[in-house]
């Protein structure tokens, strides 16, 4: 396999000439100190990715059947981080976005049927490099907008040269039909210009449920169809 590298801020670079001299110290200091920051979140990401494909090999391996339908990841830009510690009226520094942001690695993982979320995070939980640092189960309760979706904060022990790290990696688990919704409605409410409608609002609450019936649903048929303890009639 080819890895293709992306060119990444270099620190020893930083820590040269290479930064543009219209810096300040403090400024160039700041910027120095963001990037140790973002890499270190890069490689927990990295290494949480690799333990959701792990299992999810594990799955196919072990029960024929892959519960992972894909995965997303992505580092919170810049921009997102600042305004989350504004409007959460968090202190300005690294030592506040390192306790209190803890979506700065964030991972997606779209499953097939509901019950796959529940066996990962299940597995994840018996890793003794992670522990869970809060968790909010939105599938079962869903947000007033019908918004479903499991989110997860383990934190991750990290070996960083000599010293060890727990960094926090936010997981998002949802089903193809949650994400389908997720996705549209973040769209609507994007692109509308006026505020969506009570109607809208209403009636995307109401799909959303819809939705979740047809996820249970299709659990049920995959249950019979594997299993056979499905009637449905
Ligand atoms: P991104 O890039 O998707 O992460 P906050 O982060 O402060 O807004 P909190 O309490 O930390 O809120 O997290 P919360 O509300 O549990 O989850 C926030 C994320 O969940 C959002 O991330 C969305 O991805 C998703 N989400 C939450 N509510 C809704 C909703 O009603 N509709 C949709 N489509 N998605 C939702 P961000 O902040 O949008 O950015």
């Amino acid at each position: 396999m080819i890895l293709q590298k992306t060119e990444r801020i270099n620190l020893v670079k930083l820590n040269g000439k290479t930064t543009p001299t219209s810096f300040t110290k403090e400024q160039e200091d700041l910027l120095k100190e963001y990037y140790k920051v973002e890499s270190e979140y890069r490689y927990a990401l990295r290494e949480m990715s690799a333990k959701l494909e792990n299992l999810d090999d594990y799955c196919q391996s072990n029960f024929d059947h892959n519960p992972i339908h894909h995965i997303e990841s992505r580092i919170k830009n810049p921009e997102s981080i600042l305004e989350k510690m504004t409007r959460r009226e968090y202190d300005m520094d690294f030592e506040s976005l390192r306790k209190n942001v803890y979506d700065i690695a964030g991972i997606r993982v779209v499953c097939n049927y509901i019950n796959d979320i529940y066996q990962i995070i299940n597995l994840l939980q018996k890793q003794k490099d992670l522990n869970v640092i809060l968790e909010k189960d939105y599938i079962v309760n869903p947000k007033d907008t019908g918004y479903r979706s499991f989110h997860i904060v383990f934190s991750i022990e990290m070996y960083l040269n000599d010293e060890v790290k727990n960094i926090p990696v936010e997981i998002q688990f949802r089903t193809l039909a949650m994400d389908m919704w997720a996705s549209l409605e973040h769209e609507l409410r994007y692109k509308s210009s006026n505020n969506l409608s009570e109607k809208d609002k209403k009636n995307l609450r109401r799909y959303s449920d819809d939705l979740y019936n047809v996820d249970l649903n299709m659990q049920r048929v995959y249950i019979s169809a594997i299993v056979g303890e499905y009637d449905n009639d």
